[in-house]
C-alpha cells in the first residue's frame, strides 16, 4: 500500500554534483576513474542509563557510547549502518529514529538528509538503514544528530569531522586539534517534556484529559565533551564544595524516584566527571567547537587566553581574534589557543548567553597544562550573566577568508555552489520576506509559525520528497484544497490523516490573514538565488496573531532564533535591529565577503538576511534549532526540482500503514505515573 515510488537507485550510484575545487573548478567536475574509499560504521543505537551531570537519566547511546564521533575524509563514500535496538516503549516523539549530517549539504544525496517524513520515514525498533553518500563537503567540523521527533534531545547527536584530503592546506598553522562539544542537559526525557508543550495553551481549551501546556524550562545542566556537574554554577574556587548556585538549579525538577542529591561520581553515575582538555605549554591547538544543545546559546571562554577564530560552520573566515566565542545553536566554530600562559589550570566556561536565558546553568571544564596538578584552578569560576555578548561589531566581523572570493586563490578541496567559481555572492534572482509570529491556533495550542504557518509533523504515508517526486501536482493540487479551506487548524501532533496535510505555496500569495498548522513550501528551481529575510519583531505579542481581536498569546517575551538550513551554506547578508527595511537597510549587507555557513541567529528585536544558491534538487528545510521551537512549528522547506533529483534508494524505510505516531502510550495519566505531575501540570 504505501510503497508507490517508482524508480529505484542502485546502491553506491553516489554522483559528484557539487563542485570541488581541484585544479580549477568547472561547471562539469569529472568523475574520478578510481572508485572512492569507504568509510564504514556500525550505529547499534540502544538505551542506556548515564549520568552524564551526576544526575541517571535513560540517553540513547551508539554501540554503547554516549556522543559517537564519526570521521571522514573529503571526497570518501561515508557508510552509517543505523540498527535502531531501542526497546518498542521507549518514549520517542516519533515511530522511530532518523540521523542527519549537520552542516553537510548533501548536494545529490537527498535521500540521506535524515529529516523524519520529508526525506526519510524514521528507522523503526528492530529495523535498520544504511545512509550511504560520498562526502562533498568542506573540510570542517560537523555534527550528526536524531532528526526524527526529539530524539535528539535524548543524548542522540556527536561530532562528525571531514578532514582535508591528502595534499590539501590546512586553514591555519597548528600542532593539534581538540573537539569541545557543547550541549544542554535535561533531567527528563524528551517526550514527557515534548508533550507539555502540545497541551493547549489557552486555558479556556483545556479539557479534563488534555492537561495544560508547560513550558520545558531550562535545562538542568550544560555538558562538555558529555561531561558536566549539576549545580557546577554555585562551586567554590578550587574546590569540590557547593555554595547557593547562582544558576538557579536547585530548584530544576528532578524526576520522581530519582535521587535529588548525587553530587559527584560513583560507579554508579559512569561519565560523572569534569572534562579536561590537556595542552602542553608553547603548542598551538585547533579546537572544533560544537553548539549540540537544545536551548543554550552559549558564551565559552577560555581563562586567561584569548582565541582566534579560523573556521565558522566548516568554512575558513577570515582570522578574527576574540576573547570570548558566541556559539548558538546548530552552530560550529574552529579556533586557534596558544597555550602560551604560566603551565597551570584554568577554567573552560561555557555560559548560557546573558540576557536569552537567564538563570540557566553554564557548564565548566578544565584546560589542564601537561605536568599541572590535577587540582581545579584556583580562580573563581565564572558565574552566568557576567560576559557581556557579542557585539553587531564582532557579528559582522566574521567573514569568508579572502583566498577563498578569487578563482585564482582558492585552496585545494573547496567545496563550491554548483556553477560557481568563488565564494563570491551571487545575483540573487528570487526574495522570501518572513515574520516570525508565536500564534494561538484555535484548538488553543501555542505554535510558532512562519508567515503564519506553523508547520506540523504529522506523519505522512510517504516521505515530502517522495510525494513531490512522484505527483507532480501534489504541491499546487494540495496547496488549492487547503486555501479554499480555513478550517484546517488541525491539532498538529494529533491529527494524522494524510489527506488532511496542508500545503502552501510561497509564490508571492498573502501569508493567510489567521494562522493555520500547515506547511508551508517554496517552489524553487535549480540556479535561482533566493535572499531570504526573516522578520523577528512583536513575535510574541498579540501581533503573532493576525486575525486581531485580541485573541493572540498575548505574551511579551521575545527572544532570538538559531535558524539552521538543510542542503546548502549559504551567504550571511547582514543582522540588524529593529524593522528591516530594504531601501535603508540594504546598502548595509554585506555583498563582498559574507560568511558563508549553515546556520546563524536572528537577534531578538531584529532580523537576518541570507542569501543561497538552489543548486541541490530535494526538498530541504529552513528551520529555528531550538528543539522545542521546531517542535511548534517554526520551519518551512525549499523544494528545489524534485523531479531532478535522484530516485529514492531502494531500502529507504517506509512509514507506517496508520501514517500516524504511537500516540497511546501518551495519555496524561501515563505521563504522570511514569515522570509524575511537578513540572506537567496535568
Ligand atoms: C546491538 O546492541 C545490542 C545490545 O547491546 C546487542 O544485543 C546486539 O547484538 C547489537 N547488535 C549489533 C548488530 O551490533
Ligand atoms: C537489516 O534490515 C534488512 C531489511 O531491510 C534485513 O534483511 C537485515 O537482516 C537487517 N540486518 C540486521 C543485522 O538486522
Ligand atoms: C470533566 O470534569 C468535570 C468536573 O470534574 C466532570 O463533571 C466531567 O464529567 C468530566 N468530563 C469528562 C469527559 O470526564
Ligand atoms: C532564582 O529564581 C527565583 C525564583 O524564580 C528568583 O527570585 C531569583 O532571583 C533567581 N535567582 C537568580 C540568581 O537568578
Ligand atoms: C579530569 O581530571 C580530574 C583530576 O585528575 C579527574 O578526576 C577527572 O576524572 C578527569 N575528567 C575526565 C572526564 O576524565
Ligand atoms: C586578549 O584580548 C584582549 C582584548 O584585545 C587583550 O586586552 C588581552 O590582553 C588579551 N589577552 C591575552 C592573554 O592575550
Ligand atoms: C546581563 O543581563 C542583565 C539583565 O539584562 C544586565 O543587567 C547585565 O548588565 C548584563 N550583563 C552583561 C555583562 O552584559
Ligand atoms: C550582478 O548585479 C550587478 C549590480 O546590479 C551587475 O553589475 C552585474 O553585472 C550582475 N552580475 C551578473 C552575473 O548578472
Ligand atoms: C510582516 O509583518 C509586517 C508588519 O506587520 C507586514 O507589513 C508584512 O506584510 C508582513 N510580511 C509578510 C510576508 O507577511
Ligand atoms: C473562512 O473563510 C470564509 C470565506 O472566506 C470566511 O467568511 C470565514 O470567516 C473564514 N473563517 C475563519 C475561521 O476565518
Ligand atoms: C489577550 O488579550 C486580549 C485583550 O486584553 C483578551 O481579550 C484576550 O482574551 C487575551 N487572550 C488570551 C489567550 O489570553
Ligand atoms: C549549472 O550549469 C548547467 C549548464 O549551464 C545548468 O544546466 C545547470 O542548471 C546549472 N546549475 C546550477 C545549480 O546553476
Ligand atoms: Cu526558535
Amino acid at each position: 500500500m504505501i510503497n508507490i515510488i517508482p524508480r529505484q537507485l542502485d546502491a553506491v550510484a553516489v554522483a559528484i554534483v557539487s563542485c570541488i575545487v581541484i585544479a580549477t573548478c568547472s561547471a562539469a567536475t569529472p568523475a574520478p576513474t578510481l572508485g572512492p574509499a569507504t568509510t564504514h560504521y556500525d550505529f547499534n543505537v540502544s538505551v542506556a542509563q548515564r549520568a552524564p551531570d551526576c544526575f541517571e537519566k535513560g540517553v540513547l547511546v551508539v554501540n554503547g557510547e554516549f556522543n559517537k564521533l564519526i570521521e571522514v575524509v573529503q571526497g570518501n563514500v561515508l557508510e552509517v549502518v543505523v540498527y535502531n535496538n531501542l526497546p518498542v516503549d521507549w518514549p520517542l516523539v516519533s515511530e522511530g529514529i532518523s540521523i542527519h549530517w549537520h552542516g553537510f549539504s548533501m548536494n545529490g544525496a537527498p535521500w540521506y538528509d535524515g529529516v523524519g517524513y520529508l526525506a526519510q520515514c524514521p528507522i523503526k525498533a528492530g529495523a535498520n538503514f544504511t545512509y550511504r553518500f560520498q562526502v562533498n563537503e568542506e573540510p570542517g567540523t560537523y555534527f550528526w544528530h536524531g532528526h526524527a521527533g526529539m530524539e535528539k534531545v535524548d543524548s542522540f547527536f556527536g561530532p562528525l569531522i571531514v578532514h582535508s584530503p591528502p595534499g590539501a592546506p590546512a586553514p591555519a598553522q597548528y600542532d593539534e586539534e581538540r573537539i569541545l562539544l557543547l550541549s544542554d542537559n535535561y533531567h527528563a526525557e524528551s517526550a514527557p517534556l515534548t508533550f507539555a508543550l502540545n497541551r493547549p495553551f489557552d486555558s479556556n481549551k483545556v479539557t479534563n484529559t488534555s492537561g495544560a501546556w508547560d513550558w520545558v524550562g531550562v535545562p538542568q545542566s550544560t555538558l562538555l565533551n558529555g561531561h558536566g556537574f549539576y549545580g557546577d554554577c554555585g562551586l567554590l574556587a578550587g574546590s569540590n564544595t557547593a555554595i547557593p548556585p547562582k544558576c538557579n538549579v536547585s530548584l530544576q525538577w528532578v524526576p520522581p524516584g530519582r535521587s535529588s542529591v548525587q553530587p559527584f561520581a560513583s560507579p554508579k553515575n559512569p561519565g560523572c566527571s569534569r572534562y579536561n582538555m590537556t595542552v602542553e605549554a608553547g603548542k598551538r591547538y585547533r579546537i572544533r567547537m560544537i553548539n549540540a544543545g537544545s536551548l543554550l546559546f552559549y558564551t565559552v571562554c577560555f581563562d586567561k587566553h584569548n582565541v582566534t577564530i579560523i573556521a565558522a560552520d566548516a568554512y575558513p573566515t577570515n582570522p578574527l581574534p576574540v576573547t570570548c566565542v558566541d556559539i548558538n545553536l546548530g552552530q560550529r566554530y574552529d579556533v586557534l589557543l596558544h597555550a602560551n600562559q604560566p603551565p597551570r589550570n584554568y577554567w573552560i566556561s561555557a555560559l548560557a548567553q546573558n540576557a536569552t536565558r537567564t538563570g540557566s546553568p553554564g557548564g565548566y571544564g578544565v584546560l589542564r597544562y601537561a605536568d599541572a596538578p590535577s587540582a581545579l584552578p584556583s580562580e573563581p569560576i565564572m558565574q552566568p550573566e557576567s560576559i557581556p555578548a557579542w557585539t553587531f561589531g564582532v557579528v559582522h566581523a566574521i567573514t569568508t577568508l579572502d583566498a577563498l572570493l578569487n578563482p585564482q586563490t582558492i585552496p585545494l578541496g573547496t567545496v563550491l555552489p554548483k556553477n560557481e567559481s568563488s565564494l563570491r555572492p551571487p545575483n540573487r534572482t528570487h526574495v522570501l520576506n518572513v515574520n516570525l509570529t508565536q500564534p494561538l491556533l484555535p484548538s488553543g495550542q501555542l505554535r510558532w509559525a512562519l508567515n503564519n504557518v506553523a508547520t506540523y509533523g504529522t506523519p505522512t504515508c510517504l516521505p515530502t520528497l517522495g510525494q513531490l517526486q512522484s505527483d507532480p501536482s501534489f504541491m499546487s493540487r494540495m496547496a488549492r484544497e487547503t486555501r479554499s479551506d480555513n478550517s484546517t487548524n488541525v491539532d498538529m501532533m494529533q491529527s494524522g490523516s494524510a489527506d488532511r496535510v496542508a500545503l502552501y505555496l510561497d509564490d508571492g500569495s498573502p501569508a493567510p490573514s489567521y494562522p493555520v498548522a500547515g506547511q508551508r513550501f517554496m517552489p524553487l528551481r535549480t540556479g535561482d538565488v533566493v535572499d531570504v529575510g526573516i522578520q523577528n519583531m512583536a513575535a510574541n505579542a498579540n501581533g503573532g496573531d493576525y486575525r486581531g481581536g485580541g485573541v493572540g498569546a498575548n505574551r511579551t517575551a521575545q527572544e532570538q532564533h538559531p535558524f539552521h538550513m538543510h542542503g546548502h551554506h549559504f551567504w550571511v547578508l547582514g543582522y540588524g535591529l529593529g524593522s528591516f527595511n530594504a531601501s535603508t537597510n540594504s546598502s548595509s549587507l554585506n555583498y563582498i565577503n559574507p560568511a558563508f555557513r549553515d546556520s546563524f541567529t536572528i537577534f531578538k528585536n531584529g532580523w537576518t538576511v541570507i542569501r543561497f544558491k538552489a543548486d541541490n534538487p530535494g526538498v530541504w528545510i529552513l528551520h529555528c534549532h531550538t528543539d522545542w521551537h521546531l517542535f511548534m512549528g517554526q520551519k518551512m522547506y525549499f523544494s528545489t526540482s524534485p523531479e531532478a533529483a535522484a530516485p529514492p534508494p531502494k531500502d529507504l524505510p517506509q512509514c507506517s500503514s496508520s501514517c500516524m505516531y504511537n500516540f497511546g502510550a501518551f495519555t496524561p495519566n501515563f505521563v504522570q505515573s511514569r515522570w509524575g505531575s511537578s513540572g506537567f501540570s496535568v
